[in-house]
């Protein structure tokens, strides 16, 4: 039998539910008493006044549009995490997972299940401050752009009134390790207890950034899921407005608003919303790189140890190459982040990596004891799964663990909260677990380090089944500029796409561009400055097929041999041959040592100039739809002397 029910009765026990939770609830005629002030929600949960005047303002100013019935002011407890699981549990919102400690699944509605890029907005007054000048009749693939006016306009037509009869949670929160030098703080509103809960999973959320704030300023997201103009929810345990959803930045303000989503990448505002898109373009003012890059640290048997950042788009195994178990003896992985960089030059030229995030938004498919044992073992406490399948003896299913369940002995209700019928998708393909970063076995003991790690290397990377080698280094630091630029990768289930066609996803940050790509293109290239030791840049493709459609490389954890490869290529070891795209492995370079089937690595390092040529028809093709004149002239030059690289080839 299903779990759960949906019923309109359900919002009715949601909001007694809320009334009904023990709070320090001051009456409205107090609260106002002791600010002065009018304000438009009856309870409050927490000390209101010991928040800074800006924090307070921007409540108000937010309560006043959603008028919300309740505000809950989050301390990032214990008790309080325990409180809010109990609420969504009660409600049926949230179904506990008996096999694993402390750990819930929740299940959305089938309409709020990934990123929705086709409303996701950067407001500036200006349009090209936000995005490129694109050729006319080419549709726009590197963001959309929105005017301060019809955001305005935007936010008063979902806003008003949207939180009636709901809770208004504010979330103060840390992106980096609190207090570090390269962190930064934003505050939270949101109307979904299921967000409060993420947040405090995926950000350091509570009562100790407050007190690192002070009277500083912070990033201000407001979050709702909204209500559809019907006044209907079709699934009330997960409320959502899928045809109004819009999310929106203005970086000039540092403001984030979300409307519509609970699903993460639209809600959970820290995320993509802040570390990358707002986080971008206050990286481009203060001279740093707000990147869409794992980071990982590498040991060798020799215990030399360096640390990679790696920008892969959405899907394509950041999470499992960041806890990679390798296959070679004597390696170590230690993981930083599986998702997000921000990175600086620190005075002598190092750079410098944090992971703002504290915890992972994994994707479930795909992930098991063979793919991937580590996130297996991290997500086995405290975890809150979006859209996975259970078990009948209160386990986790998605596709990729058949070999760890019984499929005979147990029943799996699938992601619908329907009895799986083992042919559609027993989990949604961008199914997620959010699990804490420090329960991670091999966690880097410097991860929360607040001057973050040392980059020596960054890779790029896709999945490209044709053509491109297993691995290759960029010529120097503009021609790096150039391969994360060009970066091409086959869709994922991570946002609205369909097919599996290949999309152009320059450095993995397509759909998380916080201002112009073609003034990014710039800052990147900025970065190389006298007295900086730049990091050494490679592009890597473990997705390469053969004729049978199979993948050449074996992957996952005999990626090390790449990365032992990379370490020596670092280390000035004589193992690279030039040609026009990089340099590529020197024939026998790659240790392949005690590999089963033996991969054809003359296939998978040739660099075919035919397949090359038409791969820069392409590149340039994109440039000049999507970047026109906005494109730079170190870029037109880059390109310029690559087609005659590959030409006399
Ligand atoms: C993610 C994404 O959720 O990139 O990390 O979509
Ligand atoms: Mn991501």
């Amino acid at each position: 039998m299903p779990d759960g029910k949906y019923s309109v009765q359900h919002s009715v026990t949601i909001q007694e539910k809320r009334n009904s939770l023990k709070y320090k609830v001051l009456t409205s005629a107090e609260t106002n008493v002791l600010s002065g002030k009018t304000r438009s929600f009856e309870d409050i949960k927490g000390n209101f006044d010991g928040l800074s005047a800006k924090i307070r303002n921007f409540i108000e100013k937010s309560a006043d549009l959603c008028k919300p019935s309740q505000l809950y002011i989050c301390d990032g407890s214990e008790e309080e995490n325990t409180q809010l699981l109990q609420l969504l549990v009660e409600n049926g919102v949230a179904k506990p997972i008996d096999k694993y400690q402390n750990s819930y699944l929740v299940r959305t509605n089938p309409a709020d299940t990934a990123r929705v890029e086709s409303k996701t907005f950067i407001c500036t007054p200006d349009k090209y401050t936000s995005v490129p000048r694109t050729k006319s009749g080419v549709t726009p693939s590197l963001g959309n752009w929105i005017s301060p006016e019809d955001m305005e306009i935007a936010v008063k037509e979902r806003f008003t009134n949207c939180m009636v009869g709901r809770t208004m949670y504010v979330l103060p929160f840390s992106m980096g390790p609190v207090g570090s030098p390269l962190a930064k703080i934003g505050i939270q509103l949101t109307d979904s207890p299921y967000v409060a809960l993420s947040m405090r999973i995926m950000t350091r959320m509570g009562a100790e950034v407050l007190k690192v704030l002070g009277d500083d300023d912070f990033v201000r997201c407001l979050h709702c899921v909204g209500t559809p103009k019907s006044g209907v929810h079709e699934n009330p345990l997960w409320p959502c407005d899928p045809e109004r959803t819009i999310i929106l930045h203005k970086p000039e303000t540092n403001e984030i608003v979300s409307y519509g989503s609970g699903y993460g990448g639209n809600s959970l505002l820290g995320k993509k919303c802040f570390a990358l898109r707002i986080g971008s373009t206050i990286a481009k003012k203060e001279g740093w790189l707000a990147e869409h890059m794992l980071i990982m640290g590498f040991t060798n048997p020799k215990n030399e140890k360096m640390y990679l950042g790696a920008a892969f788009p959405s899907a394509c195994g950041k999470t499992n190459l960041a806890m990679m178990t390798p296959s070679l003896k004597g390696y170590k992985v230690e993981c930083v982040g599986d998702d997000i960089a921000w990175m600086r030059f620190d005075k002598d030229g190092i750079l410098k990596a944090v992971n703002p995030e504290n915890g992972f938004f994994g994707v479930a498919p795909g992930t098991n004891s063979k793919s991937n044992p580590i996130a297996m073992e991290t997500i086995k406490k405290n975890t809150i799964f979006t859209n996975v399948a259970s078990t009948s003896n209160g386990g986790v299913f998605w596709e990729g663990m058949e070999e760890e369940v019984d499929l005979k002995e147990t029943t799996i209700t699938d992601w619908k909260n329907k009895e799986w019928d083992h042919q559609s998708n027993a989990a949604h393909p961008n199914s997620r677990f959010c699990t804490p970063a420090a329960q991670c076995p091999i966690i880097d003991p410097s991860w929360e380090s607040p001057e973050g790690v040392p980059i020596s290397a960054i890779l790029f990377g896709g999945r490209r089944p044709e053509g491109v080698p297993l691995v290759y280094e960029a010529r120097d630091w503009k021609h790096a500029v150039l391969v994360g630029a060009s970066m091409r990768s086959e869709a994922t289930a991570a946002a609205e796409h369909k097919g599996k066609m290949i999309m152009h996803d320059p450095f993995a940050m397509r759909p998380f561009f916080g201002y112009n790509f073609a003034h990014y293109i710039e800052h990147w290239v900025s970065m190389e400055k006298e007295g900086r030791k730049m990091p050494r840049v490679f592009h890597v493709n473990w997705f390469r097929k053969d004729a049978n459609g199979k993948f050449m490389w074996p992957g996952f954890g005999e990626n090390t041999r790449v990365l032992d490869w990379i370490m020596r290529r670092c280390n000035g070891e004589d193992v690279a041959v030039e040609t026009p795209i990089g340099w590529v492995p020197k024939p026998g370079s790659i240790n392949l040592e005690g590999l089963e089937n033996p991969p054809n690595m003359e296939e998978l390092t040739k660099v075919d100039k035919e397949f090359f040529l038409k791969e820069l028809d392409q590149i340039e093709k994109y440039f000049d739809d999507q970047l026109t004149t906005d494109l730079p002239e170190t870029m037109k030059d880059e390109l310029k002397r690559y087609r005659e690289r590959l030409s006399k080839y």
